[in-house]
């Protein structure tokens, strides 16, 4: 027998989900199936068009609603699962017992940890207890200021870094670790992946030089385009840190599989005007209300600055805040 996972991958949150989703099913519903876990990302269209639902069960977290009936769990907090929006109706009309909606979740994974607490008795290990802490502080971006969120001085930072980089097998090796109860500490010092973080941390001050010198302010958006090459940094909170007045940051980024547009507001400066996901959802991508993106083929990255400058419009434009 097999559970197969479907999670947003290389996302500290998606992998979080996953490993809580897995082992909740491990000790509760299956205990003999090989785990199979499959990182998704957003993109036009259905992203599941050529992904085959094949476990003997099957579940999706932190991920867009997937109406096919083979997928019988579901869990998410984006407030774009639905895409295109007549999903939401199918999701409704389903009324499936075991598929779980909720925008206000800070963290996908803590959601799982509720869900499953209040409806099934489960208790996680500490393990995942303490990666499902760490969820909701990175996902919502608790920390106190920018260089808080940047710091790598704790595991679960270092991990959140290593994720946004790593291959797919890499991946699945760490969820698999995190099911059979390692600990964030032991990841991070374990030897596939922390020659890999200390590369990261090395090219950190460079990454950070290069973002900075792609940076064309604005008075309330700040757009980085570091599209030019080939895989440069995504800018995750260093805008924010490099603009701390700044209200909203839109970036570009590409990488031989992907063209990546970011769109996010500045948790730290003045108070959001913008459903930020929202927005993104009208270019095909998706996101939060505070923190967004749109995922584009290799060959599209004029499509890609076109979409940064309409994002970068529309967050100039002064509304009244969203409720
Ligand atoms: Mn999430």
């Amino acid at each position: 027998m097999r559970l197969s996972v479907f999670f947003h991958g290389a996302c500290f949150d998606g992998t979080a989900s996953a490993a809580l989703f897995a082992r909740f099913h491990r000790d509760t519903i299956l205990p003999g199936a090989d785990l199979n876990t499959v990182g998704m990302r957003h993109r036009d269209g259905d992203p599941f068009a050529d992904v085959p639902i094949d476990g003997d069960d099957n579940a999706c977290v932190d991920f867009r609603y997937c109406a096919d009936p083979r997928m019988r769990w579901w869990f998410d907090h984006h407030r774009t699962a639905f895409q295109p929006p007549a999903l939401r109706e199918r999701f409704v009309a389903a009324a499936s017992p075991t598929a779980f909606f909720d925008p206000d979740a800070p963290s996908c994974a803590g959601l799982v940890a509720r869900t499953t607490a209040a409806q099934f008795g489960w208790t996680p290990p500490p393990n995942l207890v303490e990666l499902v802490r760490w969820a909701d502080i990175i996902d919502a971006a608790r920390f106190a200021s920018a260089a808080e969120a940047t710091s790598l001085a704790q595991p679960a930072q270092r991990l959140a870094l290593w994720l946004g980089s790593a291959d797919d097998a890499a991946i699945n090796a760490y969820i698999a670790a995190l099911v059979d109860g390692a600990r964030l500490g032991e990841l991070d010092a374990a030897p596939g992946i922390h020659p890999a973080i200390e590369a990261l941390v090395a090219s950190r001050a460079a990454n950070q030089a290069a973002i900075a010198a792609a940076a064309r302010p604005g008075d309330e958006v700040v757009v980085f385009d570091l599209a030019d090459e080939l895989g440069a940094p995504a800018i995750g909170f260093v805008g924010y840190q490099l603009f701390p007045h700044c209200r909203y940051t839109v970036s570009i980024t590409r990488s031989a599989h992907a063209v990546k547009v970011g769109a996010g507001w500045n948790p730290w400066g003045p108070p959001r005007r913008h459903d930020v996901g929202a927005l993104c959802e009208q270019h095909g991508g998706g996101g939060h209300a505070a923190v967004g993106g749109v995922t584009l083929e290799p060959g599209e990255l004029a499509r890609g600055r076109a979409v940064v400058a309409a994002l970068a419009a529309a967050l100039a434009v002064d509304t009244p805040p969203p409720p």
